[in-house]
């Protein structure tokens, strides 16, 4: 993993609230990557979180053509779990957000399939069980991804303005506008990346992607990753009922068998 991040790198993620690194993951560990998230997906059925006693997913129409999603693989595949706790992205992780540790929020395998609808401008912060400005996701590109098969936009520097109201991932693309009249204005960067390339992006930059206009898939793998020190905010998410039942709103969020510290684990 090529995670040496320079002062340069870190300056632009700040400022554009999103970075992308070239040949993050060599063929070989991207390899592995895939072999890892196929087997685990294929474990896991019809089952949306690993790890989880939740309720198989549920149909929808719609969703089910943004893309297969399944989350927390790094529960039940040791690689994976690797992966998103390696010593050297804690270290990226520290020289992009200025902070002492993370630990994982959740992972997700995300495959736009071919001819899959677009994902809607959202946030990510806003759904998760935290509130922080120092969040930050990672998408990794497992195939190339184009302006033909969905890949991602971000509209720069919308971290700074956004606060952690939020629209759904639902049908209309363009919902978070409304939320946000101040993004109107802002022009998307389209992210075209190599399969192998990544991409960093702060939990309050909005994203979104196009439709997969090939007839072949568009897989990304990705990890949110919590500012160590974060604190319960009431809002499930992708914790279980039964740790939600322990908590307070304010409590900090600090088990590592559900959220692992990035380079200790
Ligand atoms: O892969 C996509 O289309 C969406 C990715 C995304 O929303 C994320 O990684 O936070
Ligand atoms: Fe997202």
């Amino acid at each position: 993993m090529n995670t040496d991040i320079s002062d340069t790198q870190a300056k632009s993620y700040r400022e554009n609230g999103f970075l992308i690194v070239r040949n993050f993951l060599s063929d070989s560990e991207r390899q592995e990557m895939i072999t890892a998230i196929s087997d685990t997906v294929k474990e896991m059925g019809k089952q949306r979180i690993a790890g989880s006693n939740a309720a198989e997913i549920e149909e929808d129409d719609y969703y089910d053509h943004v893309f297969l999603q399944r989350l927390n693989l790094w529960k039940i595949n040791p690689t994976i779990k690797k992966f998103f706790t390696d010593p050297g992205l804690a270290t990226a992780l520290h020289k992009l957000c200025g902070t002492e540790k993370m630990r994982i929020w959740h992972d997700q395998t995300l495959q736009k399939m071919a001819w899959a609808n677009p994902t809607s401008w959202h946030l990510d912060n806003p759904y998760w069980s935290f509130h922080s400005r120092q969040a930050i996701s990672i998408w990794i590109a497992l195939d190339d991804a184009t302006l033909q098969n969905g890949c991602l936009y971000y509209l720069p520097g919308s971290h700074k303005i956004a606060t952690f109201e939020n629209s759904s991932i639902d049908q209309n693309m363009a919902g978070l506008f409304e939320v946000y009249p101040e993004f109107k204005t802002i022009e998307a960067v389209p992210a075209e990346m190599k399969a192998g390339d990544a991409g960093f992006h702060n939990g309050l930059t909005a994203h979104g992607a196009g439709t997969n206009m090939t007839p072949y898939p568009r897989r990304a793998m990705t990890c949110g990753f919590m500012p160590d020190g974060s604190t319960f905010n009431g809002q499930e998410n992708i914790l279980s009922k039964e740790y939600c039942a322990t908590l307070k709103i304010g409590d900090p969020l600090q088990d590592d068998a559900q959220n692992p510290v990035v380079g200790e684990s």
